[in-house]
């Protein structure tokens, strides 16, 4: 990925800031890109400075390796490599809205999985309007099966050896501007405005890259 190394640089977004009005107004965007992500970006860089060996890590690597570091090291790691990590597949994983529904392998798979597409937007929604306080939840992969997940604060399915699909960012930042504290009506809006073409290149990747599939390391790959 272009960015993924040290030192970290805030990726412009692939679309403009008011792409995804009226669902997520242009101010929550450019705030939730220009200011809370590039904080985590310039965080992320602060604390890699004094570690020159961490340098050399993409920030799968960081956040995969964080539990294996020193316990303050591990925080601050996991954090703002997660908060970096989290917020771009969050924002790529986003598109001007349109009525669209999983295609291709990944509907197929929803299917089998949740029944059916509504099946799995209930159960999603679900799970997004639990997290409680800040976090995301997830469509991941683990194995190859899809699961929904949440994660509390910037913490990533990447730590965990799952392979995300989709995300929604629900801490307050990401809708108080335009939704106030009414989490369901964003998610509403969020589903209006998923790149469900970017979940199914995801999807591939996470079941037909086998450097994903996270196998034990006694399995050759
Ligand atoms: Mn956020």
């Amino acid at each position: 990925m272009a960015g993924d190394a040290y030192p970290f640089v805030n990726l412009p977004l692939p679309y403009s800031y008011d792409a995804l009005e009226p669902f997520i107004d242009a101010k929550t965007m450019e705030l939730h890109h220009n200011r809370h992500l590039q904080t985590y970006i310039n965080n992320l860089n602060g604390v890699l400075k004094d570690h020159p060996q961490l340098q050399k890590l993409s920030l799968e690597q960081l956040i995969r390796s964080a539990s294996r570091m020193p316990k303050e090291l591990q925080t601050a790691v996991r954090n703002n490599a997660g908060g970096v990590f989290n917020h771009r597949f969050f924002f790529d994983g986003m598109r001007k809205a349109s009525e669209g529904q999983p295609a291709g392998r990944l509907s197929q798979a929803i299917g089998r999985r949740f029944g059916s597409y509504d099946g799995f937007r209930e159960a999603f929604r679900k799970a997004a309007l639990a997290v409680f306080g800040s976090g995301y939840a997830w469509l991941v992969t683990e194995r190859g099966r899809l699961q929904i997940i949440t994660t509390p604060n910037q913490n990533s399915p990447v730590e965990r050896c799952l392979c995300p699909v989709l995300a929604i960012d629900v801490w307050e930042h990401a809708y108080y501007l335009k939704h106030y504290n009414d989490r369901a009506d964003y998610i509403d809006d969020w589903f209006r405005v998923i790149d469900w073409e970017q979940a199914e290149k995801n999807y591939r990747a996470c079941t037909e890259d086998r450097t994903r599939l996270f196998l034990p390391r006694s399995h050759p790959s």
